[in-house]
């Protein structure tokens, strides 16, 4: 598998596709069945897309179970393997042959004829939200991968999101100032791992981590306009710049905190040309979507909330950021904790990540995995007037609601952990697992 069709067909073959076949709106329909997917826990393929030829693909990456398929490996390993991403890099190659990705050359691109949707119901408009853009410093040699969300604008204008501290945001700030544009590409459909990739800060070539990843090379090829390396079995290529001295309204925008963002001017780029595969399919995440969550917020953080547990403690069993909590909330089993050891490991955990906010640590008998065990772990075992502990005053993420305008939050510790007594005393119940489908068949 090194493409985006070889990992459809392994999510096909394990059944984790809805293929939509009636007809949808990109405007504003096909965002509300994607979502509907992704709560179903299925990613969406849709084979008919109203006014366009091209199929559009989404929720790909939107659960663990997707995630370990992309990677070949137990849903459990997803962690290690990607704290191990960083440590072992694997330098892309030159795809030998003519590539997938260009098979299909336009030298006079325009936007309007590709099925980009307007997702949410008050997203300002079209919006490219899963392609990753690649960039290159204009003082060393490396790729960046990242995710910079683009506003439609006409044919062959677009704007582009890039946050103060992203590194292609440091790219262009050092080559504006002498009116030079920064060329760019938009990688939509690639392999997963160059998708998982693009998650990663890193300060090398980051396509060593989608090697990485993979174990083998990307597979990569020289752009028709400019001098950065795509990656060769891509579906569709953008290749732009983003134009110095511009800025255009931008947003509002369905935001990874499921709240949407405000308009602000932000950054434009043209669009010089299109390289494609015969029949290419257009890939999308809906903003504020699981698969947001997953790729921006869980991948990257939970070997580094791993880290920082098993410093402090040898009986971490295991650690998660579910994706339906915006990746404030830490989520940590301990088998047979020590007694007081859940909260030194809940401070620890806090200071993994400026992000974490809420950090719940429940014993080795729950599923952390489950929302629904977690649930039952808080309405059953936490002692509210000593397990809560919260912590006022702190730096937190801008975009959380219930900041302050400098971003100052109050965290909290939950101690959902029973001690051994209580635990030995108080037996969870637990039923054997089943084949339902056995039963509901009447075999006998
Ligand atoms: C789906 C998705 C959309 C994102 N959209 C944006 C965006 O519009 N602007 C931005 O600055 N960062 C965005 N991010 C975050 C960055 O892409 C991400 O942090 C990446 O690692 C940045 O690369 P860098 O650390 O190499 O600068 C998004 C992340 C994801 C997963
Ligand atoms: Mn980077």
């Amino acid at each position: 598998m090194n493409d985006l069709r070889g990992f459809l067909a392994a999510l096909r073959a394990a059944g984790e596709v809805h293929e939509i076949r009636r007809t949808v709106d990109p405007v504003r329909e096909l965002g509300a069945v994607l979502s509907a997917c992704e709560r179903a826990d299925k990613a969406a393929f849709f084979h008919a897309v109203r006014g366009h030829g091209v199929p559009v693909v989404g929720g790909l990456l939107s659960s663990p179970r997707r995630i370990a398929l992309a990677l070949g490996c137990p849903v459990a390993e997803i962690g290690a393997r990607m704290g191990a991403a960083t440590e072992s890099p694997v330098p892309y190659a030159l795809h030998n042959g003519p590539a997938p990705c260009q098979e299909v050359v336009i030298d006079s691109p325009d936007l309007s004829h590709w099925p980009i949707p307007t997702h949410s119901p008050l997203d300002a408009g079209a919006f490219i939200t899963a392609g990753v853009v690649i960039s290159r410093d204009p003082a060393s040699p490396r790729h960046n991968l990242s995710y910079n969300r683009m506003q439609i604008y006409g044919a062959d204008r677009t704007g582009i999101s890039m946050n103060i501290w992203r590194h292609i945001k440091g790219f262009f700030d050092r080559i504006e100032p002498s009116g030079q544009n920064l060329p760019f590409c938009v990688a939509i459909g690639p392999d997963p791992v160059v998708m998982m990739a693009a998650a990663f800060r890193y300060d090398g070539d980051e396509y060593d981590i989608a090697g990485s990843l993979r174990g083998a090379p990307v597979p990569v090829v020289k752009a028709r306009t400019c001098d950065i390396m795509v990656p060769a079995t891509a579906e569709i290529i953008l290749e732009g710049e983003v134009l110095a001295g511009v800025r255009q309204m931008e947003g509002p925008m369905a935001e990874f905190t499921g709240h949407y963002s405000g308009a602000d001017p932000k950054h434009v780029a043209r669009i010089t040309c299109i390289t494609h595969r015969a029949a290419p399919i257009w890939q999308t995440m809906n903003g504020g979507g699981y698969e947001h969550q997953s790729v921006g917020n869980m991948i990257t953080r939970e070997p580094l909330l791993a880290r920082f547990v098993r410093h402090i403690t040898p009986r971490m069993k295991a650690v998660h950021l579910p994706p339906y909590a915006a990746g404030f909330t830490a989520i940590i089993s301990l088998s047979k904790p020590e007694p007081g050891e859940a909260r030194n490991v809940a401070l620890a955990a806090l200071a993994a990540h400026v992000n974490f906010k809420t950090i719940i640590v429940v014993n080795d008998d729950v599923d952390i995995h489950d929302p629904a065990d977690v649930m039952w772990a808080l309405g059953t075992r936490v002692r509210w007037h000593e397990g809560v502990i919260p912590i006022p005053g702190t730096h937190g993420n801008e975009l959380d609601p219930s900041s302050d305008a400098h971003g100052v939050v109050a965290k909290v510790i939950i101690d959902a952990t029973l001690p051994a007594e209580r635990l030995e005393r108080f037996v969870k119940v637990v039923y054997p697992p089943v084949d339902l489908a056995q039963y509901l068949r009447g075999d006998s």
